[in-house]
C-alpha cells in the first residue's frame, strides 16, 4: 500500500481506538493515562506524525491537514469524556446527600436562671395589673434610707452592710428607691413591681455583694391585709406550683406595719421534712417550709415622706430575692453557680 494511504487509514482509526480506550476510563486517572497514550509527546498520533516527512510534496499537505483535523477531534472526545466523569461524580454525591437532613443545629444562648425568673415574676404581676419600673442603681441616701424610715444611725444604714460612694450616696442596697421615685411621680391608684441588682457589703459561701431583688407596691384607698394575703398567695400558687401551701408568719420591717414573711411548702420535701434519701430535708431544715419574701401593710411615714395622704391611702409592698427564688424553683443548691457562667450549668435552662 501507498505510504500516504496507509497513513491516511491508520490516522482515520485512531479516533474508534481512541473512543474504545475512553469507554474503558472510569476516572480521570484512567482518561489521564489513555490521553498520554495516544495524544502525548510519545504517543501513537506522534508516532504516525513522525512519518509525514517521507511523503511526496504532494501528499505532505493533505495528509498533514488530516493529521491535524484527527488530532482536534481526539481532544474533542477526550474532554467530552473529562466533562462526562465530572458530571457522573456529581450525581453520585447528589445520590447520597439527604436533603430533608436536619441542619447542624447553631449553638444559642439560653436564658439564664436568675433572669427567667425575674420575667417570669414581671409576667405574673403584670397581668395582674402592676407596671414595671427601673432606675439607677447609684442612689442617694433620701430615696434609698430616708424615705424608707430609715432615718440617720438606723442599725440597717451600718457601713457593715452598705457600700458607701460618698457620705450621702450609695449603691442601692435594695430596689425600694424606685418605689419611692414611682410614688413621687404618681398619685394612686398605684400599682408597679421593680426588678433589679442591688448591693451589699456580704461576701460568703451564701451572700454575694451583687445580687437581684424584685419588690412590689399597690396603694390605693381601702387596701387591705386581705389584698396583700391574697396577692401574694396567688403569686406563690404561680411561680412554684398551685399546690403549694402558702403562710403568713408576722415580722418586722422599718418600713411596713404590720409586717410578714411568706413560707411556701417545702419544695424539696413536699412538706414533710424528710429528703428523699429518708434523710432530714436540708432545703427547709426539716421545717417543712421555706421562706420566699417579705411584706406589709406600707407604713404611714413612708406615706408622709412622698406626699401621700396617711389617712387617705393605704397600700402594702413587698421584696424578694430573685436568686434565693430561683434555687427554690429549680433545685440549685449553690448560690455560686449564677455567678460562675459555666456552660454545663447555664445551658440547662432553655
Ligand atoms: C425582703 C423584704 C420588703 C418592702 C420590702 C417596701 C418598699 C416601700 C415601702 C414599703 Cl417603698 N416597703 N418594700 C416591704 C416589705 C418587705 O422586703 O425580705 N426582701 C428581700
Amino acid at each position: 500500500m501507498a505510504l500516504a494511504a496507509e497513513i491516511s487509514k491508520n490516522l482515520k482509526s485512531l479516533i474508534q481506538e481512541f473512543e474504545k480506550a475512553l469507554d474503558q476510563a472510569s476516572s480521570l486517572q484512567e482518561a489521564e493515562e489513555a490521553r498520554v497514550d495516544f495524544l502525548g509527546r510519545k504517543g501513537r498520533l506522534a508516532v504516525i506524525m513522525s512519518q509525514l516527512p517521507l511523503l511526496s510534496p504532494e501528499d505532505k499537505p493533505l495528509i498533514g491537514r488530516l493529521a491535524n483535523e484527527v488530532k482536534d477531534s481526539l481532544n474533542q472526545i477526550l474532554n467530552d469524556k473529562i466533562r462526562n466523569i465530572q458530571h457522573k461524580a456529581q450525581e453520585e454525591r447528589l445520590a447520597v446527600f439527604d436533603p430533608s437532613m436536619p441542619g447542624r443545629t447553631p449553638d444559642t444562648g439560653t436564658v439564664h436562671p436568675v433572669t427567667r425568673v425575674i420575667n417570669d415574676i414581671c409576667a405574673i404581676f403584670v397581668r395582674l395589673g402592676f407596671d414595671i419600673v427601673t432606675g439607677p442603681e447609684v442612689e442617694t441616701d433620701f430615696y434609698n434610707f430616708e424615705a424608707l424610715n430609715l432615718p440617720p444611725g438606723h442599725p440597717a444604714r451600718d457601713m457593715q452592710d452598705t457600700l458607701y460612694i460618698s457620705e450621702s450616696i450609695v449603691l442601692r442596697t435594695h430596689t425600694s428607691p424606685l418605689q419611692v421615685r414611682t410614688m413621687l411621680k404618681r398619685q394612686p391608684p398605684v400599682a408597679a413591681i421593680a426588678p433589679g441588682k442591688v448591693y451589699r457589703r456580704d461576701s460568703d459561701l451564701t451572700h454575694t455583694p451583687m445580687f437581684h431583688q424584685i419588690e412590689g407596691f399597690l396603694v390605693d384607698t381601702q387596701v387591705s391585709m386581705a389584698d396583700l394575703r391574697g396577692t401574694l398567695t396567688a403569686f406563690a400558687h404561680e411561680i412554684f406550683d398551685p399546690g403549694v401551701k402558702v403562710r403568713f408568719r408576722p415580722s418586722f420591717f422599718p418600713f411596713t406595719e404590720p409586717s410578714a414573711e411568706v413560707d411556701i411548702s417545702c419544695v424539696m420535701c413536699k412538706g414533710g421534712g424528710v429528703s428523699s434519701d429518708g434523710g432530714p430535708c436540708r432545703v427547709c431544715k426539716e421545717t417543712g417550709w421555706v421562706e420566699i419574701l417579705g411584706c406589709g401593710m406600707i407604713d404611714p411615714a413612708v406615706f408622709q415622706k412622698v406626699g401621700y395622704d396617711p389617712e387617705k391611702y393605704t397600700g402594702f409592698a413587698f421584696g424578694l430575692g430573685v436568686e434565693r427564688v430561683s434555687m427554690l424553683k429549680y433545685g440549685i443548691g449553690d448560690l455560686r453557680m449564677f455567678f460562675e457562667n459555666d456552660l454545663r450549668f447555664l445551658s440547662q435552662f432553655v
